[in-house]
């Protein structure tokens, strides 16, 4: 089978109503959608996105310019994408947008090859679970009141989760350890719950903090430092007992390693796209594995939860639904709340024409 074409197409997908977050208001989530096409009429299909569409003809500009690298590939020999990349990015560098458009091609090139060979991208690389934890995070952000937290939180397990995520934000540590204990009330000593920082607090603050989170039972303290302070990460980590999570923001399976070699978090959380798909997030993955390091995922639910489900040291799956509007299919929970790895090829989630169409740019 050959790949003869990649094709983009964007779309801007509203996050409603929008969100109030560290990094600013977020309204949508701006999409390039990379089709490659083959002989054979299969398609494989990849998505990276960018917060409220910022940039996103930059983004799409660079998934066009990766095409020469795709076309004309036999799919059995793949892994030459990755090869010729590297070689092929070196100037413009191994972060940022170039990072971000490969990782487009991959995740196509991934459902590509699973749907060539008839198998979820799970199976195809040999799945060590059929169901992977995840944890609801689209919701606790920091523009809700107590009230609503509580409300939103208790909707969540009645939804069939269990386990979520809540943000907290600058201000008084009173206030935002009121808000975290507000939630732990609402669903309960035995659903997990996740705080994201999203780096907005020094090493002080971040111990002291932490320190009086400790009595809510965290499943981790996510990204308290800026992200590029590894060490302080460690610092952290070694002070509290809670889990410290991070990784989101770094690139390639490199980035993860410094983490790893550093000791900065409990769990690690590659993102998707920031690895440059999904063979550098299996590498991730399989570092994590070797520093014996929990692997959990940022983003991407869609992808990354075959992903996870054939990592072995794989951990909880970010559910964010920011995505879902252009799919077929949805995740499913099963009883205890893991998210189902479907038998479909592929990924498994397939783009709706139709709904493309509605959202298209
Ligand atoms: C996050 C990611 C993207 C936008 C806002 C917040 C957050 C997460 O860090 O981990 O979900
Ligand atoms: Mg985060």
């Amino acid at each position: 089978m050959k790949i003869t074409k990649l094709r983009t197409e964007a779309v801007i997908l509203p996050i409603s109503p929008p969100i109030l977050s560290a990094f600013g208001t977020l309204g949508t989530a701006g999409c390039v959608l990379c089709y490659l096409e083959t002989d054979q009429g299969v398609v494989g299909e990849g998505l990276v996105f960018t917060i409220n569409a910022v940039r996103l003809g930059v983004v799409r500009a660079m998934v066009d310019s990766l095409a020469p690298l795709v076309e004309g590939m036999d799919v059995r020999l793949g892994g030459s994408l990755n090869a010729r990349a590297w070689q092929e990015l070196n100037f413009l560098g191994y972060e940022g947008v170039s990072v971000v458009g490969l990782a487009a091609v991959d995740n196509a090139l991934w459902d590509l090859r699973g749907k060539a060979a008839g198998l979820n991208v799970a199976h195809l690389i040999g799945a060590c679970r059929a169901a992977v934890p995840t944890y609801a995070s689209g919701g606790l952000w920091l523009g809700s009141s107590i009230d609503a937290l509580q409300k939103e939180a208790a909707g969540f397990v009645a939804q069939g989760y269990r386990a979520m995520k809540t943000r907290v934000g600058p201000g008084d540590p009173r206030a935002m350890v009121a808000r975290v204990r507000a939630v732990r009330e609402a669903v309960g000593p035995d659903v997990a719950l996740m705080v994201d920082a999203n780096q907005q607090m020094n090493l002080k603050q971040a111990i002291r903090i932490g320190r009086m989170l400790e009595e809510v039972n965290l499943t981790w303290f996510e990204e308290p430092l800026i992200c590029h302070d590894h060490e302080g990460e460690a610092r952290l980590s070694a002070a509290l007992d809670t889990p410290i999570a991070s990784g989101e923001t770094v690139y390639t399976h490199r980035g993860i390693l410094a983490m790893l070699q550093a000791k900065s978090a409990d769990v690690l959380m590659p993102d998707l796209q920031r690895m440059g798909g999904p063979s550098e997030f299996l590498k991730a993955g399989h570092l994590c594995e070797a520093h014996h390091i929990p692997c959990s995922s940022h983003l991407f639910p869609e992808q990354t939860l075959g992903l996870l489900a054939a990592l072995p040291g794989g951990y909880y799956l970010e559910y964010m639904p920011w995505f879902e509007p252009i799919y077929r299919e949805r995740i499913e929970l099963d009883a205890k709340g893991h998210a189902i790895v479907p038998d479909r090829p592929g990924f498994g989630f397939t783009f709706d024409p139709a709904s493309v169409a509605r959202y298209r740019v």
